[in-house]
């Protein structure tokens, strides 16, 4: 227990604590602005102390407080400009609280920026994976403690509210593993959940080149880092020369700790099962309400969210925890949310979460303010463009929804429908020298196409020969999804491993007179890759069984979108995404990350249709109109 900081005056260098001396800047109030900006060393309880920004409104009393903690610069966070109003100070996604008189507070993590102590990556809980005594959830709790002592901070009211996107959305699960009593409220915002499931290491198995850069700049330096040159500007090429490991010896990436994890970890082992904190906040559910928040294309971490609500809700914990979908990509609710991509939505999408879902329940919880009166989900409308407020969610589902999951069949000559069709094949040659790319080449993880481009066209890929697309006719009426779909194929491949991915696609109209360039657009809808080792267990790979028809089923994303009438459906299935995923060699080796260059071989790929084994996409679809399942 900390002895309370006496209370500094303005200006004091430093102040006694049970630490010794605290070294806490006030900087003297300057004239003309409307705020305090106060940079403390607040101590962990083994003495660890960690850089915080804390900006207080002038004349503030009672305030509450809102808490981030972040790898990303605390400093850097809490100055979006040097502004004497608070409001331009601070980022955009902060102007709801400086606009109602919160305190702002932004932590650098232990071991990051201007904290001390050392930086592990997404710091797993205390236990097997972390025999020290401090782990994010400490930290929070002593960081808390701290900002609620009225020796440390007067003008507060003892309420803190947790919210943070990414891995800053981690940090706030983190702390609702066992919260302070003044935390009354969070939002985790796409936070990081399950690195090897579905977040931002891995998809299903396969590796995710395009975060390569940031173990680099992360973990190599401190403070800010630069990621190393990873060769010429198109990274298809660059990643092409071998595998990943291949790639980190020749840039020098093989000697970061983090990345001897991935190779030490490349299946779901112990390691990754034991971080996985929608498993974790599902054991240790919080009474803390809780405003989970993810992007329907949220291009870097599409599993946490949805994920950890639907484990809480499984435990009984859906008073408190309420869910929001938004047509966004990754943190996009921190900036302006009125488009993605060529798509244009009903106003402000992201200014609407923050306005009228985020603030309220925050108000509520720690200004005694008005019941928010959330929805349990508040998931957009993709395809009528508009948000939808659910009394329960999702709508169809494997088993426990209203509606079950409904078969939509590929088959033969690229047609698809929802009546089983005769039997047939497709086949294919997967070529890893040739892999499909997942955006027009040259590509470059820096080429500001990252953001969006899960919106991308996939009319860049359609008609590769080792794509499959099947189609629907044009649509005569709606079709509504509502839920996770769950691809289902059954394949052969004449090598002893391989990659599938799937992708749920909108067929625009192929005439569009007020926007012609978006006639016949391809809009995948949901889209994920499955690495085929996988397909008996996550923790034990095996080899594929060599023209031989194995079944590989693996959950894609969430949508709540309509096919409208004159829009068709159509499911792509290919055996690469490059360089966004590593390549499968397609022979089976131990370790992916240290095949060699003779692993790599073309393998003809085979998809059954219709017959005993029908390949399907299993479509979450439910009546078009659904105003009974809406919030009241
Ligand atoms: N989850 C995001 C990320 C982590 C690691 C690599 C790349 C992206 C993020 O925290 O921004």
């Amino acid at each position: 227990q900390q002895e309370a900081t006496p209370a500094p005056k303005d200006g004091q260098a430093v102040a006694q604590g049970a630490t010794g001396d605290i070294p806490q800047k006030f900087s003297p109030p300057r004239i003309g602005y409307d705020y305090d900006k106060r940079e403390v060393m607040v101590p962990m309880r083994d003495g660890t102390r960690l850089y915080t920004v804390i900006v207080v409104p002038k004349g503030a009393t009672n305030a509450p407080i809102v808490l981030t903690r972040t790898p990303y610069n605390a400093a850097g966070r809490a100055s979006r400009m040097d502004s004497p109003r608070m409001l331009n100070a601070l980022p955009l996604a902060d102007e709801i609280f400086v606009k109602d008189g919160y305190i702002r507070v932004y932590q650098d993590i232990r071991g990051k920026y201007g904290s001390e102590g050392d930086y592990v990556v997404t710091r797993p809980p205390i236990g097997p994976l972390n025999p020290t005594k401090v782990d994010h959830t400490t930290d929070a709790y002593d960081t808390i403690d701290w900002l609620v002592n009225k020796a440390n901070l007067p003008e507060s009211n003892g309420r803190v509210g947790m919210i943070g996107s990414s891995y800053e959305g981690f940090t706030v699960v983190m702390a609702l593993l066992n919260p302070h009593p003044a935390l009354k409220v969070a939002a985790p915002e796409s936070p990081m959940i399950d690195g090897w499931m579905g977040d931002d290491w891995f998809h299903h198995g396969a590796f995710r080149l395009a975060n390569i850069g940031w173990i680099g700049s992360q973990t190599g330096y401190k403070g800010a880092g630069k990621a190393p040159p990873s060769g010429g500007y198109d990274d298809y090429q660059n990643f092409l020369a071998g595998s990943a490991g291949d790639w980190a010896r020749k840039s020098g990436y093989d000697q970061l700790p983090f990345w001897k994890r991935f190779v030490s970890h490349p299946s779901y082992d112990a390691y990754w099962q034991g971080q996985a904190l929608d498993k974790l906040i599902a054991a240790n559910p919080s009474n803390v309400p809780t405003i989970w928040e993810q992007g329907l294309w949220d291009q870097e971490d599409m599993y946490g969210a949805i994920m950890s609500w639907e484990a809480l809700k499984a435990a009984g914990k859906t008073g408190n925890n309420f869910l929001v979908m938004g047509p966004w990509r990754h943190s996009q609710i921190n900036r302006e949310g009125r488009s993605l991509g060529p798509f244009q939505w009903n106003g402000d999408t992201a200014a609407q979460f923050r306005e009228q879902m985020v603030l309220p329940l925050f108000n509520q919880y720690l200004k005694d303010g008005p019941a928010a009166n959330l929805p349990q989900a508040a998931i957009y409308n993709t395809g009528d463009n508009h948000w939808d407020r659910f009394a329960t969610w999702p709508l169809a589902c494997e088993k426990g929804c209203a509606a079950p999951l409904t078969p939509l069949y590929l088959g033969g000559e690229g047609s698809l429908g929802f009546e089983k069709p005769a039997a047939s094949s497709t086949s294919y040659v997967s070529d890893p020298m040739k892999p499909v790319p997942h955006l027009p080449r040259p590509v470059n993880f820096d080429d500001g196409r990252w953001g969006d481009w899960l919106v991308s066209d996939q009319r860049g890929v359609d008609g590769r020969p080792d794509v499959l697309t099947y189609t629907t006719p044009v649509l005569t009426q709606a079709v509504r999804v509502s839920g996770a779909p769950i691809a289902d194929l059954f394949a052969r491949t004449t090598g002893t491993d391989g990659d599938f991915v799937v992708k749920v696609i909108d067929v625009l109209p192929e005439e569009n007179a007020s926007q012609p360039s978006m006639g016949g657009y391809q809009l995948a809808v949901s889209q994920d890759i499955f690495r085929g080792r996988y397909r008996d267990s996550f923790a034990r790979p095996s080899a594929i069984p060599a023209n031989k028809v194995q079944e590989y089923r693996f959950r894609l994303p969430t949508v709540n979108h309509v096919f409208r009438p004159g829009h068709r459906i159509m499911v792509q299935v290919q055996s690469s995404q490059f360089p966004l995923y590593d390549r499968n060699p397609q022979t089976f080796v131990p370790n992916i990350f240290l095949a060699k260059k003779e692993d790599y071989r073309a393998a003809t790929v085979t998809i059954e249709q219709g017959g005993a084994k029908p390949s399907r996409v299993w479509l979450p679809v439910v009546p078009v109109d659904q105003s009974a399942a809406m919030a009241r």
